[in-house]
């Protein structure tokens, strides 16, 4: 019984120690982005925003991918660090004022911020070109089926 204690501890402070990431069920990311403003924010909806993390991470807050010019994308929005955050490596305008890695945890208050930053300037959401691939042009409502999410433009409740 102690022994078995003991590893279970271990085990706990293993877990701990690593980056506490999360990879984000649909409608809980819709809630969040709702409620942090973003449904209607410089003219996208929630399904926009939804549409653009799957493709861009799955949802996966802890996911990375290196570009060919050396720079490489953070989080569950793929915020590059030439630009938006530093990563400690790549030469950057750090835009966000941030550090990459604290756009690989669970917290996604900071990468919604700094994502507004993204989406307000020139290119919009044009910034993400799996959002310019997969998502524009396209009907979004299917992206908040089943979620107890209201959009602003119609101020229609979508139904499950
Ligand atoms: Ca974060």
């Amino acid at each position: 019984m102690e022994f078995s204690g003991t590893v279970i501890m271990i085990l706990a402070i293993l877990m701990a120690a690593n980056v506490d990431a999360k990879i984000y069920e649909r409608c809980e990311l819709a809630k969040k982005l709702q409620k942090a403003g973003l449904n209607g924010f410089k003219g996208y909806s929630i399904g926009d925003w939804l549409c653009m993390a799957h493709y861009e991470s799955g949802f996966d807050t802890a996911f990375v991918d290196h570009n060919p010019d050396g720079s490489s994308e953070y989080g569950i929005f793929q915020l590059n660090s030439a630009w938006w955050c530093d990563n400690g490596i790549t030469p950057t305008k750090n835009l966000c004022h941030m550090d990459c890695y604290d756009l690989l945890n669970r917290h996604i208050l900071d990468d919604i911020m700094c994502a507004k930053q993204v989406v307000s300037s020139k290119n919009s959401m044009n910034a993400w070109d799996s959002w310019s691939r997969h998502c524009s042009g396209h009907d979004l409502s299917q992206w908040l089926k089943g979620c107890d999410v209201y959009v602003k433009i119609d101020s229609k409740k979508i139904n499950p």
